[in-house]
């Protein structure tokens, strides 16, 4: 069970008709490119696909990586207005992730970097593939390992994470053995723009 202090889990965010055609149009329509990151001190391509929109100035820095906003895809912007409507929040920015199969995955990490601020809102949208979300304590007793515990994201879904969930929990998305096909994920987020030009 998930700390609601921190997370909320809404499995039919979007009707399947509409999280199907979306699903289709971003995989063919967004600009998914294969970035490297610094990892342990060593530069490896992630294990996924990813593309960055947003407001002019939404600059997102992770793992050695400066991410530029693209301009707002339709249906990014839509999507936006709806979460903006659910949350009485403002999101500026998107972080789109494909995992192509189930090869595809996420390793443990934070969104604590200095531009989302001390207790970000992010809200994760999930399209595609059912794939396991896994949380694990940031804090861990010495010589304590594993500890975690997940959710299933299923299409159509949004998960919000608030609070301390940032402060408190790693999160990862592990790859599976299990046939799996495509899943998007998008995570909106409000980052302190930078200035432009
Ligand atoms: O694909 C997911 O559900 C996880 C995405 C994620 O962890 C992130 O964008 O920081």
């Amino acid at each position: 069970m998930l700390d609601p202090r921190c997370f909320e889990y809404c499995p039919e965010f979007l009707p399947a008709p509409q999280a199907d055609r979306w699903l289709e149009q971003l995989r063919r329509e967004l600009n998914w490119g294969q970035q490297e990151i610094r990892l342990f001190g060593r530069w490896v391509m992630q294990p996924r696909l990813t593309a960055w929109y947003g407001d002019p100035g939404a600059v997102y820095a992770y793992s050695g990586l400066t991410l530029d906003p693209l301009p707002w895809h339709p249906v990014l912007r839509e999507l936006k207005r709806r979460l903006e409507d659910l949350t009485g929040r403002r999101f500026n920015s998107v972080l789109a992730n494909a995992y192509r199969d189930g090869a595809d995955s996420m390793g443990w990490h934070s969104d604590d970097e200095e531009e989302l601020g001390p207790a970000p809102l992010i809200a994760s949208v999930s399209l595609g593939a059912a794939r396991r979300f896994l949380l694990r304590p940031r804090v861990r007793p010495a010589g304590v390992s594993g500890g975690s515990s997940g959710i299933t994201l299923e299409h159509g879904s949004l998960l919000l994470m608030k609070g301390d969930s940032q402060r408190r929990f790693q999160h990862a998305l592990p790859r599976t053995r299990k046939p799996t096909g495509l899943r998007i994920n998008l995570t909106y987020r409000l980052v302190s723009a930078q200035p432009t030009g």
